[in-house]
């Protein structure tokens, strides 16, 4: 037999940080609540959680950089909706924040889940914020959760 390493999703006694985008918050303020009603049905409290806003996605790099430095969080989920306009602007702000989220998670050890949409338009997004295409915010908070169990599991199995 293969030794299998697969978390529960069940929240122990972490704490998350979501840090979401106050740009276009018809639809962030739909990822957030996503995001904590999962975590809530998996057994989070409400003091387990810390939401942070920032004014739009490009800030959300420097955000997950401050909190998951910090320590005091197991995973930190960022949460944007970045919507094509007119100009490239968007392909600016897409690439660097994936990246910088990817840095952020690879410097500190800490779990950063990537709940930016990247829409060409705002049915997309709606869709994708609890619309027909399922809801990112919830995603990103099942995925911090096997992330942190997951990491827990290899420590426990001294890999
Ligand atoms: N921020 C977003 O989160 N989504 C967008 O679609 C967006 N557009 O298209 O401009 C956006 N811009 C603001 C940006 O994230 C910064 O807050 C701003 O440039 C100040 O640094």
């Amino acid at each position: 037999m293969p030794t299998i390493i697969e978390s529960n999703l069940l929240v122990g006694n972490d704490h998350f940080a979501i840090i979401v985008s106050r740009f276009n918050d018809l639809i962030t303020r739909r990822l957030l609540d996503g995001a904590l009603d999962t975590f809530r049905r998996h057994g989070a409290k409400d003091d387990q959680i810390t939401v942070v806003w920032a004014p739009g996605s490009f800030e959300l790099p420097q955000l997950a950089q401050h909190v998951a430095s910090s320590k005091k969080f197991s995973a930190v989920i960022a949460l944007g909706a970045v919507i094509q306009g007119e100009t490239t602007h968007h392909d600016y702000i897409n690439h660097q924040v994936a990246a910088g989220l990817m840095h952020t998670a690879q410097e500190t050890g800490v779990p950063v889940l990537f709940g930016v949409l990247t829409c060409e338009n705002l049915d997309q997004a709606l869709n994708r914020a609890g619309g027909k295409v399922g809801n990112k915010g919830t995603e990103c908070a099942l995925a911090a959760i096997e992330m942190v169990n997951t990491l827990k599991l290899l420590n426990s199995s001294g890999i």
